[in-house]
Parts: structure tokens; sequence; C-alpha cells
């Protein structure tokens, strides 16, 4: 069983793997360590990774890139509907207002949820590191964003499964980061004060940051911060915009009109902005980008620094949040990792270490670091494999509240649930005085945190059926969870009664390790605390919890999701080998007309000669006409049909070479 961690970006997916020496990066096919994260629907099959980053301009209205952005989101979502104006396949809301993507695939318009093409593109990755590994892959940890919500993360792990892959944690992707920076640097340990280091991801889609501090043996995520909409494809789109105007006024074009036209001019644009981080200008040069238009032009670095100006601005905002969230000042600071592939503008580093006051440190792998920190820490949680032990505490960046039908459940202190820092996994034990099931709601507390006009409604939860039975005092102890992947659930539910003497504790809400203090009634009690003096109880019994998760899957709706990804992955491979049986027959009719007038020329008949060269140039334009596509079979059958005609002629070859053979034998033996 393999231990791999998933860096599943906007743009590029990264696999690592945990071996006895240490963390490897995997190749793909092409030999590239990093794996465009597209998903491609052709007429008959589909393409994943590099495949399908070569037929997006052929297909690009059924091409899926940016896949992250959609995952667990709603339609109407005001950041997504900017994202869909972008994109050039086409979308629509589901019955439960969700997105959904049409394209053409089979000859008809088909439907499909982010998750199931999310789903697609692990299960690619999945195949990669099989492969490579010569494995079964299904133990993992994936990277995700900070800034994830629990509905995201539920899709996350309705698309692992989908992909028959088993996440050991979704892990945020900074947290990773830190920690394949802090588990090898025994050095941050040298001095008896944590050492605070920032860590900055510019990726293509969205800029995180956090901040951490490491300590002999353990690390601990102090804050994080995000920018959502803020990454390398806003500076590819300042590009985009600038020459869409000057192809208006120059070739009289309007590139915005044109899916085609918008697709190419992007990806020249973001490959003119890499020109522009290694040299001072660059040329643009497309060939017929529309209405038979070629397009010229050039641009200094100076003129697209200018440009992105506000860009580079917006990213001031989410590290100086990062840094005021942890409370630990500038000169605390050890040091700033800049790492995600959308960093490498050189004006992003100037600004940042004028921001930070220093040299950006550049020791973490800049494009690989968030896969190899998830093989580690899948390393860290699988029973198969040892790693010293080191400790990893993250911080979850919402306030999550409670509330029953009664009202908010808050602490003593009038705290949520889980405020915002929260280290997690965490486990919370409500203590509540009910008679009959009621209801509990998980939500964001702060509107603010969300993207706008995002639900703050997380989950609900109906707590029951049950009736006491004694008629003493009974409690509810209800065990909260925000676990490993950051989602929040409910693990049980129990009906305590006590004898009525015995009782003393109101409603409350204690850690589960008992290390917090005791809340009863909106009030610190220090005598209630949950350590040693709990009342006896006469009887327990547990109670149905039934969750009702806005954003995950049913268990019928996973399995479907399943049966539709075992039957296009079905096609797939038949396309595949039809494909094998097409240059069967292909190279098949190349050499035998070469046999025929080699090889075979002395033993066939001039008659044969002229019927089997002219069956292999019927094949040919065959091939090239009426059987450019066609099944599996009619490629095998003209196949068999040609052999029919050369096994006579081969059969003979070969008996006239064995008679060869025994008589020189026979004359050795003489
Ligand atoms: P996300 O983190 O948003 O999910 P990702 O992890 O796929 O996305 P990265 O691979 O870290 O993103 O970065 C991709 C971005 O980096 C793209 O916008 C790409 O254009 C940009 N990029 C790559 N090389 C360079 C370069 N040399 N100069 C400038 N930008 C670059
Ligand atoms: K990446
Ligand atoms: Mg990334």
């Amino acid at each position: 069983m393999s231990v791999v961690g998933f860096d599943v970006g906007n743009e590029n997916c990264v696999i690592a793997v945990a071996k006895q020496r240490g963390i490897d990066v995997l190749l793909n096919d092409e030999s590239n360590r990093e794996n465009p994260a597209m998903v491609s629907f052709g007429e008959k099959q589909r393409f994943m990774g590099a495949a399908a980053a070569a037929s997006a301009t052929m297909h690009p209205k059924s091409t899926i890139s940016q896949l992250k952005r959609l995952i667990g989101r709603k339609f109407r979502e005001p950041d997504v509907q900017n994202d869909l104006r972008l994109f050039p396949f086409e979308t629509s809301e589901d019955s439960d207002g969700g997105i959904q993507i049409q394209l053409r695939y089979m000859g008809e318009i088909q439907s499909f949820s982010p998750v199931q093409i999310l789903g697609m593109l692990l299960s690619h990755l999945k195949q990669i590191a099989e492969k490579s590994l010569k494995t079964p892959v299904s133990d993992c940890v994936i990277g995700i964003p900070s800034y994830f919500t629990n509905s995201q993360r539920l899709a996350y792990l309705d698309a692992a499964a989908i992909a028959g892959l088993r996440p050991l944690r979704l892990m945020h992707d900074s947290t990773a980061t830190a920690l394949g920076y802090g588990i090898y640097k025994t050095d941050l340990a040298a001095n008896s004060n944590p050492t605070y280091i920032v860590f900055i991801d510019i990726g293509h889609c969205d800029t995180q940051v956090c901040v951490a501090s490491f300590e002999s043996g353990s690390m601990r995520v102090r804050s994080h911060a995000f920018d959502r909409n803020l990454g390398g494809r806003d500076f590819d789109e300042v590009l985009f915009n600038h020459f869409a105007v000057e192809f208006k006024e120059k070739y009289n074009i309007d590139v915005y009109t044109n899916t085609k036209a918008c697709v190419r001019l992007r990806a020249s644009c973001e490959k003119l902005k890499k020109v522009l981080s290694a040299n001072a200008e660059a040329q643009l040069n497309i060939e017929c980008l529309m209405e038979e238009k070629d397009v010229k032009s050039f641009i200094k670095r100076e003129e697209f620094e200018k440009l992105s100006a506000g860009l580079l601005e917006r990213l001031i905002v989410p590290c100086q949040k990062a840094l005021a969230d942890s409370g630990v000042s500038l000169d605390h600071i050890h040091s700033v990792e800049l790492v995600g592939s959308g960093s490498r503008i050189p004006a992003i580093s100037k600004m940042l270490s004028s921001l930070f006051k220093r040299e950006l440190g550049r020791t973490v792998n800049a494009s690989e670091c968030v896969a190899r920190g998830c093989a580690l820490q899948c390393a860290m949680l699988s029973p198969v494999f040892r790693v010293r032990d080191y400790e990893v505490q993250d911080s979850f960046p919402f306030a999550i509240g409670f509330s029953s039908d009664k009202g908010p459940i808050n602490t003593p202190s009038n705290e949520l649930l889980f405020p915002k820092g929260q280290i997690f996994p965490s486990v919370k034990v409500l203590t509540l005085h009910r008679e009959n099931t009621f209801q509990l709601e998980a939500f964001y507390a702060n509107h603010n945190e969300l993207s706008p006009d995002l639900p703050t409604q997380i989950s609900s939860f109906m707590i029951g059926p049950f009736h006491i039975s004694h008629g003493e005092a009974a409690r509810v102890k209800v065990r909260v969870q925000l676990n490993l992947h950051g989602i929040v659930t409910i693990d049980s539910a129990t009906l305590i009664e006590y004898h009525k003497e015995n009782i003393t504790s109101e409603e409350m809400i204690s850690e589960e390790n008992h290390q917090s203090s005791a809340m009863k009634d909106g009030t610190l009690d220090p005598s209630s605390g949950s350590t040693g003096n709990e009342p006896k109880a006469i009887k327990r019994m547990e109670i149905p919890v039934v969750a009702n998760v806005s954003g995950a899957l049913t268990k019928d709706e996973l399995s479907e999701a399943k049966q539709r990804e075992n039957s296009l992955v079905e096609q797939d491979l038949k396309m595949e080998s039809t494909k094998d049986k097409k240059n069967a027959l292909e190279s098949f009719v190349y050499e035998m007309r070469d046999k025929m007038l080699n090889t075979y020329r002395n033993t066939a008949t001039e008659s044969e000669r002229e019927c089997i060269a002219r069956n292999l140039q019927e094949t040919e334009d065959w091939l090239y006409e009426d059987g450019d596509d066609e099944s599996e079979n009619a490629y095998i059958e003209k196949l068999n049909d040609i052999k029919k005609l050369i096994d006579p002629i081969e059969n003979r070859f070969k008996d006239g070479e064995e008679r060869l053979q025994a008589s020189k034998d026979l004359l050795k033996t003489i």
C-alpha cells in the first residue's frame, strides 16, 4: 500500500509519494512533474491531464479546467458568475442551485457536475501514481485551500470516492508546505523560542498566506489568510484585456465575441507573462486569431508592471491580515517563504520583500511543496509507514457556531463553539437539557469571512427520537467534531439519566480532553468542570443522529456517480483499444507492401502479387476515408481478410526456408 500526496491545483497537479528515503515527485507519461488540471471530452472519448491540454484548443467548449473554482459551489454565487464568464464551456443551474456543465459527447449534449469531473481528474492522477509505483493507490492526503467551505470539503471527499481514493486528510495547502519545511529543519529547534515563518502561496487563481511556528518536534499554524480571487490568471487577464482593446483598434476584431479566439489569446497572454518574468520585453504573434487575421504586438515588462499595479497592491491585504491574526510582529518573523508558480513574476517578489523588509526565502520547492507536504502527512497518518514523531497543529480560519431551538450555544465567555483560529481536529461535548427530539444547526458565525452571498448555514442535525424512562433528571451529551478535514460532524449523542439529587450541571460545552474550563449556563462554573466529579449516571443510551448536510452526495447519488465513471472509463478503454487495432492494421499494410516487394517477391505468383497489392491499396484508402472512424471489429476483420490472402504465401516461404535450411544442415554432415 503506497502513501501518496496530491496537490490538485487550478492549473497544475503534482503527485508525491513517501518512500523510506524521503519524498519523490512522480513523473507522468510525458516525463513531466506537473500535470495540467484539465479534463477534455473528444467525440467519443475523454482526455485527461497532458492529453486534455493538447485537445483544449480543438475542443474549447468541452475542455474543463480550473475545476476547484466550481467545486462545492452554487451557480448564482457572484464569484462563480464572474468565473463562468471567463470559461469557454457551457454551464447551467441544477435543481439544487448547484452547477452543471454541459458539453457534447457521444453525439449528444451531456451534463456533468463539477464533482463528477473532479472525480475524473483524481482518477487520472491515481492512475499515474499506480502506473509509476506498480501498486494500487487508495490512501492519500489531498491539499485544499484553507478557505474551502464545508460543502467544498465534502465535495472533495465525494470526488475522491468516485475516483476510488481514500483521503486520510484533506490538508490545507499552506499547512502541507509548512510541514514539509519544518520536519527536516532540526536547526529550527536550536533555541527555545518558536521560530515564526510566513508562507505565501500564489497559485493560478488564489493567494494563501499562513504564519506558522516551529519548535522542536512540532509545528503550529498561527493564522491563515487569503485572497480567493487573486492569482496568476489575473495577471494573464490584465494582458488579455490590454491586447483585446489594442486589437479592436488595430485590426477591428472583437475577441470577446469569439470563444476560440478568447481561448487562444488567453493562452498566448499566459505565455507572454512567463516570457516577461525572464525578459525585459516580449512579442505576441497569433496566426489567424479570428476573421482570418494574423495579429502581432509587443509589450515591455515595465508596461506590464504598470498594468498590474492594482493586483500587486491587493497582495498586501492577505499578508497583513495573516500577520495581524497570528499576533506575531514583523520583527519576530524569521523568514518569508514564497511558493506557487504564480509568484514567479519578478514584481511580486520585489513588492513582497519591501513589504516584509527582507529578502524572501526560496528554500522551498515552489511548485512541489504542497504535494510533498501532503505525502509526508499521509505517511504520518498511515499505519504502514514510520515517520519520526512530529506534531502538526492546524488552525481553522472561520468561526463556527452552533444553535438549537433554544438559540445559540455559546461558552460562558460568549465564545462560539469553534472560534476563528480553533486548533483542529477538535472535539467539543455539549451537555444539553432536552426531553424530546431536537435539532442542532452549525453555521458560519462571521458572514464577512465567506465569499459574498454564500449561505452561513453549514448543516443541521436531528437528534432523536428518545424518551426519558424514569422521569429522573436527564441530559443529552452531544459530541461535536471539527474533524481532520475541517468538516463539522456530530459523532454521537448520548442520553444520560441521573438521580435527581445527584445532578448539578446545567447546559454546558466542554472540550473532549477536559482541558478547558467547563461552562455552565452562560457563566464559568469552576465547580462543575467535567473533571472527575461527574454525577453518577443511572442510565446511558445512544440517540440516533440524522445529519442533513448540504453539499454531500447521498449514498445512491454516489454509487450512481461511480457507475457513470466506470462506464466512461470503459468507453475510453474501448476507444484506446480501437485505436490500437486501427494502428495495427495500418502498420500491417505498410509491412506487407514492403514484404511483397522484397521478401516474398519470388514466392508469390504474379497474379497473387497483383491481387494483394490491390487489396493493400484498397485497405489504405479505406483507412483514410470510410474506415477512419470504425469499430474495433471492423479493423480486426479487415486485418484477417488480408492475412487470409497472405498466409499461403507466407507458408510457402517458410517451407522453402526450412527446406533450404535442411539441405544446408545435410551438407554440413557430409
Ligand atoms: P491554485 O493554487 O490556484 O490551485 P496551481 O497550484 O495550479 O493553482 P501554480 O502551479 O502554483 O498554480 O501556478 C500556476 C500559475 O503560475 C499560472 O498562472 C502560471 O501562468 C504561473 N506561472 C508559471 N510559471 C511562471 C513564470 N515563469 N512567470 C510568471 N508566472 C508563471
Ligand atoms: K500546483
Ligand atoms: Mg496551488
